[in-house]
């Protein structure tokens, strides 16, 4: 098949529901749970602000709008390499000068759901994910990698969601050597369903915050806060990440949408 032919297809299986788009974004709003770091570095993001412009009224007579108080780092989100500071010298690291084509990739689904429920500090490994390419096939150059934890079922709840208590944040995420093993095989980026990419516990870890450290230095991409991962199939899915293009931004809220197969 030609690639215009692939792509009429494409547009007809949209069309036709054959090809369904599932949503990966949670809601934006003042409910929307906000990154808590350790008080040394205590300026925080603010809450989601929605501020009303006009309604149909005197200050708009037919037309309704809003302003917006919103972080790049808030809710369903995009981490560009330079929010980094092993990522801070690529001149394409920023949301608004990084590859686009990049963004729109395969995606593997890894499953730990039980696990992370049993668990919420659950560490995926390097052999966990080797043990998941045996099952399902391997991950390829440019395609992204994500952490099915249903923790989307928290999103209403921030304590749930951030899990934190006298010891720290708790929440799964990958372990460095993980992280390693999938930027050895090319990956475009890493995304799980909690507040950020790394694990609450990954302060603590060599080096610190081994998500964001190591997919930065490789000028490869993070994605936070995704939902609805249990609607992805663990292969044949593309995902579409596309930030908005903020200036020198260093991520960005995204719509995360994923191409799927009708069962
Ligand atoms: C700043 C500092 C540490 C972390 C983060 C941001 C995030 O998780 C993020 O949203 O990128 S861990
Ligand atoms: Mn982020």
């Amino acid at each position: 098949m030609t690639s215009t032919q692939t792509l009429q297809s494409l547009g007809a299986m949209l069309l036709s529901g054959d090809i369904e788009v599932i949503d990966c974004s949670g809601v934006l709003g003042p409910e929307t749970p906000i990154l808590q770091l350790p008080a040394d570095f205590a300026k925080p993001t603010p809450k989601v602000e929605i501020h009303k412009i006009s309604e149909y009224d005197q200050d708009g007579p037919f037309f309704a709008w809003n302003w917006l108080v919103l972080g790049e780092h808030t809710g369903t989100h995009f981490d560009a390499p330079h929010h980094w500071i092993t990522g801070k010298d690529y001149p394409d690291g920023y949301v608004d000068t990084l590859n686009i084509q990049r963004v729109v990739a395969p995606v593997n689904v890894i499953d730990v759901s039980k696990e992370s429920a049993a668990d919420p500090d659950f560490l995926l490994t390097a052999e966990h994910v080797q043990a998941w390419e045996d099952k399902h096939g391997a991950i390829n150059k440019g395609e992204w990698v994500v952490m099915r934890s249903d923790w989307d079922s928290r999103v209403n709840d921030e304590a749930q969601f951030l899990n934190a208590n006298e010891t720290g944040p708790h929440s799964p995420g990958p372990t460095p050597e993980c992280v390693e093993y999938l930027l050895s095989k090319g990956i475009v980026g890493w995304g799980t369903q909690c507040i950020g990419t790394d694990a609450g516990a990954a302060g603590g870890m060599t080096p610190p915050y081994p998500a964001h450290n190591l997919l930065h230095r490789d000028n490869c991409f993070g994605l936070a806060s995704l939902a609805n991962l249990d609607k992805l199939p663990a292969k044949g899915a593309i995902l579409i990440a596309a930030p908005l293009k903020i200036k020198n931004g260093t991520g960005s809220p995204i719509r995360a949408l994923a191409l799927v197969p009708k069962r």
